[in-house]
């Protein structure tokens, strides 16, 4: 089974290179059978050079010019030059850790299904590396959009997950693409009937570089969840 990987980044010239050393050393087991994909908002950081000095085989380096500057976008922008037809999505900050690609793989491939998201243990604050308040922040998050689109997923806010090609495209024309939910804005877009895995990953805090996360991105979340629950 063949894998793109769509890595969206902005400003992360100083986890770039450990990002793309620990990849390659993970993926072996893969062999030839993945390509990675980094979408680069234009960081215009110096990131793109120390890709190229950094970068090994399989690897693509998309800069998107395009405007705004969008971590769904730039998913979808990826997805949409990806030559395989299963698709994972994953940070460039090293939070989500390469080696548990491994696991949502064959999670993916033992059930069979359309998405395997790789959830965060939302049980215990230190679990998730996480302070309190976006931990507590992200667990209500969690409820209130379980409760709001009737569903029942550990960490639908997740940023790391498998996606077969095919359920990314019969949905793509419906999504709100705006901000850092592309994951939730695909199974609200999608048909009730795809088949949604779990597996719980390990998460770290960011060592390097700085955090994009901001208030606008928090209300647009909120924008998000309204209007998508008014016009699923
Ligand atoms: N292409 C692109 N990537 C983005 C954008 N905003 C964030 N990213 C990337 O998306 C991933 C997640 O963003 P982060 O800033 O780490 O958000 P977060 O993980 O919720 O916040 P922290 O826990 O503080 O790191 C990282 O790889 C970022 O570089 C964007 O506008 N465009
Ligand atoms: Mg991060």
């Amino acid at each position: 089974m063949k894998f793109s990987i769509i890595i969206p980044i902005y400003k992360e010239k100083k986890n770039l290179a450990k990002l793309i050393f620990t990849l390659s050393k993970v993926l072996k087991f893969k062999k030839n059978n993945y390509e990675i994909i980094f979408v680069d908002d234009d960081s215009l950081d110096g990131s793109q050079e120390v890709y190229y000095k950094n970068r090994k085989k399989n690897t693509r380096f998309f800069v998107r010019k395009n405007k705004p500057r969008d971590l769904s976008r730039s998913v979808v922008f990826g997805f949409k030059r990806s030559k395989y037809d299963n698709l994972i999505v994953m940070d460039g900050d090293l939070q989500h850790r390469p080696s548990d690609l491994k696991k949502l793989i064959e999670k993916y491939k033992k059930d069979k299904c359309d998405i395997v998201i790789g959830s965060r243990n939302m049980k215990n604050h230190k679990v998730v590396n996480l302070n309190l308040l976006r931990f507590y922040t992200s667990k209500l998050l969690n409820s209130v959009t379980n409760f709001l689109f009737n569903l029942n997923l550990k960490d639908p806010m997740s940023g790391f997950f498998i996606i077969r090609k095919k359920t990314f495209k019969k949905c793509q024309n419906k999504l709100f693409l705006l901000g850092y939910k592309i994951l939730l804005d695909i199974v609200i877009s999608s048909s009730k009937k795809i088949k949604i895995s779990e597996t719980f990953i390990n998460f770290k805090n960011r060592e390097k570089g700085f955090s994009k996360m901001r208030i606008k991105i928090l209300l647009q979340l909120t924008y998000f969840l309204i209007y998508r629950y008014f016009f699923r």
